[in-house]
């Protein structure tokens, strides 16, 4: 590997900097990426092996960032276990059919991923080959509990009551169902490692609508169970967006990072998550709006908090569409310009 920087944090290595790289870096912002997604929608964008690899690898050499991050979407998953997902150009996932009742999630079944998902094996075999080695990919899935929370509104939504009112009056036929997804989910990440990805991430981002309580029986069990079935094959990462309450018993799990939001200060998500876990984020991604010069500030006071050890910069979430890609670059550079302190 080239730029192997990304994974030497991960592993707790001491580094000349800290590595970046931006969640959904992979799409959104970039004008050539906009060109691309004029012409083919979402899905076919995700099933072509040559539009995925192309998109997975334009921020590697348009931004520089030190990971790429496969194109695709965590609703791959839940398509295969035979809920159709559409993506609707300006609003996002919707799903005619969603899981209302037992019965219907007995029909959710856990899917052959090798065969179902083969197009998603086909992108990260195709481009690790035109990454050549230059620096590491990251493969991804949703948590159990976000999956869910998809399944059961059918859509977006701010607070997933649908997904609550759910799992808290149906627990069992939840707990049947977010097994079904979790026994999938490390199936898949297990294909992708397989396949060629050099790390994991699960991204659990509405784990942060749940209580303490209720987000250690409804997510934190599941996340466990997949970081303890992966962690002996690639690295994972686990991003539960609002969940600073779970940051040690997520570091306890055997991830090597834990991503963080941008609504917790470096300091204390280090208290929390204890000596040895590598901690990833947390700018806030409405941040990267402010010129380039005050990034740049903002970017080495959060690695002089976070400490430029056991610490990936990122945002604290996915990068808004509009962001000026000069900001981008500034971001980035502004971590590569970091100054070595004696
Ligand atoms: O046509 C389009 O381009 C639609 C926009 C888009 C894109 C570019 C969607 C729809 N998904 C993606 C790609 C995607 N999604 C990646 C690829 C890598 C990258 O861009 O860097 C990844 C990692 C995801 C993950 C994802 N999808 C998450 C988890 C991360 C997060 O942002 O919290 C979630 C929640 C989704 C669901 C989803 N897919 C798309 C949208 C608009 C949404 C969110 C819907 C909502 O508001 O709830």
């Amino acid at each position: 590997m080239t730029n192997d920087l990304f994974l030497r944090a991960l592993r707790g290595e001491v580094v000349e900097r800290p590595p970046v790289w931006i969640m959904r870096q992979a799409g959104r912002y970039l004008p050539d990426f906009m060109k691309l997604k004029a012409k083919y929608d979402f899905f076919t964008r995700c099933r072509t092996p040559e539009l995925a690899t192309e998109i997975t690898v334009m921020p590697i050499d348009q931004i520089g960032t030190d990971a790429a991050i496969l194109f695709s979407d965590i609703l791959v998953l839940p398509q295969a276990m035979g809920l159709p997902f559409e993506m609707k150009p300006g609003k996002g996932p919707f799903l005619a059919s969603p899981v209302r009742s037992k019965s219907d999630a007995e029909r959710v079944y856990v899917p052959d991923v090798e065969e179902e998902l083969d197009y998603v094996m086909n992108a990260i075999r195709m481009t690790k080959s035109e990454l050549n080695g230059r620096v590491p990919l990251i493969g991804f899935a949703g948590s159990p509990w976000t999956i869910f929370c998809y399944s059961i509104e059918g859509q977006g939504s701010k607070t997933f009551n649908l997904a609550k009112e759910f799992a808290f009056t149906n627990p069992s036929a939840a707990h049947s169902l977010l097994q079904k997804i979790t026994d999938t989910t490390i199936a898949y990440l297990r294909a992708q490692i397989k396949s060629g990805v050099d790390v994991v991430q699960v991204f659990d981002s509405w784990g942060g609508v749940l209580s303490p309580v209720d987000f250690e029986i409804f997510s934190g069990q599941y996340l466990r169970q997949i970081v303890e079935a992966v962690k002996d094959e690639a690295p994972v990462i686990v991003f539960a967006k609002g969940c600073w309450h779970a940051l040690s018993t997520l570091s306890a799990s055997g991830a090597s990072a834990l991503g963080l939001d941008w609504t917790i200060r470096p300091e204390a998500a280090r208290e929390l998550a204890g000596g040895d876990i590598t901690l990833q984020g947390n700018f806030d991604p409405a941040r990267l709006y402010s010129s380039a010069g005050e990034i740049k500030g903002m970017v080495w006071d959060m690695i002089d908090a976070f400490g430029k050890d056991r610490y990936i910069v990122n945002l604290g979430h996915g990068i808004l569409p509009d962001i000026p890609v000069d900001n981008v670059l500034a971001f980035v550079d502004a971590v590569k310009t970091y100054p070595q302190k004696p």
